[in-house]
């Protein structure tokens, strides 16, 4: 049975021209600073976002934590989406690891608006914690895949520096956002004082990340990236596939937003399934199934039965992404199985 596996972009396998670079890379040991590959990788990503240096780390997650960490000291308080990806799947190693104070608000978009931010920054009296970071996550995963505009970032940005307050971009899928919004990815991240981006989601390598940001940022961050044991050896086999990824992939992901698109156009015509259309941008589809009297549990365990995986992010709402592996038939097949196992349970 072929499995059409629409649980996350992650779990795209490399593509031939990756698989080939990785066999072939240059490589040393990159805790020596020799991996020629990596300072390849490094510099590239530099480049594209127009920033002095990037750090290759294992995992957006790590990278992430490694940003909090550098901008805050213990105590310190960050201000974040409520569903962002930081608070919710990390963990909790901004309190557990870095030490900070979450401070959540609540939006509908996933995007945080500076007067929102505004109204949570501390008064600088002695007593109090002190707001030190903003966190921004373009797309959003949870909220669907949306985009905030180079508009809005620039605002956030422009006023948090006026306040004294450092920004971190989780950009796991700013390439995503740049194709939406047709822009190079540097002017999404505007003045962001650190950007992660994911090789590992959209762009289809195998694993890794890239923490992006001045050369003194830089050089603190490969610190903390090792004391948390994120120091890799001949990590060339891995970055060489980024490489590829970052040459071949952004130009795909058009396709991927087109496909999440007709998924979500067609979910909205079956019985008991609800979505915001508008809210799928990129290429998340988020869809509450209450009306089918099923949980997500039950819905993604049957579909699981006839070879399509798609997870529950709660009780009532499911998530699909689509990636490289999946192409037009696949979503067709997809929204068949969906029908056939939704019709055969509610005959019940
Ligand atoms: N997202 C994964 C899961 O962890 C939910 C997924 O399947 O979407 N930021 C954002 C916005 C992310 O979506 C993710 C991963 C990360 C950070 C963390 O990246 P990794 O998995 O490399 O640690």
């Amino acid at each position: 049975m072929k499995i059409i596996d629409l649980r996350s972009d992650t779990v795209t396998r490399p593509t031939p021209r990756m698989r080939r670079a990785m066999a072939e890379a240059e490589v040393g040991d990159d805790v020596y600073l020799e991996d020629p590959t990596v300072e390849k990788l490094q510099e590239r990503a530099a480049e594209l976002f127009e920033r002095e240096a990037a750090l290759f780390v294992p995992t957006g997650s790590m990278g992430n934590l490694i940003a909090v960490k550098l901008h805050t000291r213990p105590g310190d308080e960050v201000i974040l989406d409520s569903r962002s990806h930081i608070l919710n799947y990390e963990l909790g190693s901004l309190a557990a690891i870095a030490g900070v104070v979450p401070r959540a608000i609540t939006t509908v978009t996933g995007h945080l608006r500076w007067p929102q931010i505004e109204d949570c920054i501390r008064p600088n009296i002695y007593y109090c914690a002190q707001t030190r970071l903003v966190c921004l996550e373009n797309t959003h995963n949870m909220a669907g895949g949306t985009v905030m505009s180079a508009k809005e970032t620039h605002e956030i940005v422009a006023s948090a520096h006026a306040r004294g307050l450092a920004v971190h971009l989780d950009g796991a899928r700013i390439f995503n956002a740049a194709t939406y919004l047709n822009l190079p990815v540097a002017k999404l991240a505007d003045r962001c004082d650190s950007i992660m981006f994911c090789l590992s989601k959209g762009l289809g390598a195998p694993a890794g990340s890239l923490l992006v940001a001045s050369r003194d940022f830089i050089e603190q961050a490969r610190r903390v990236r090792k004391m948390l044991g994120g120091g890799m050896r001949q990590v060339g086999v891995l970055a060489a596939a980024g490489l590829v990824a970052l040459e071949e992939s952004p130009a795909k992901l058009a396709e991927d937003h087109l496909n999440a698109r007709f998924l979500a156009e067609e979910l909205l015509q079956l019985n008991g399934i609800k979505l915001h259309l508008e809210s799928v941008q990129t290429n998340i589809v988020i869809f509450d199934i209450s009306g089918t009297g099923l949980t997500s549990a039950e819905l993604s365990a049957k579909l699981k039965e006839n070879g399509v995986l798609i997870n529950g992010i709660s009780h009532t709402q499911m998530r699909i992404v689509t990636h490289y592996d999946i192409n037009r038939n696949d979503c067709k097949q997809a929204l068949s199985i969906i029908r056939k196992v939704l019709k055969n349970s509610q005959s019940y």
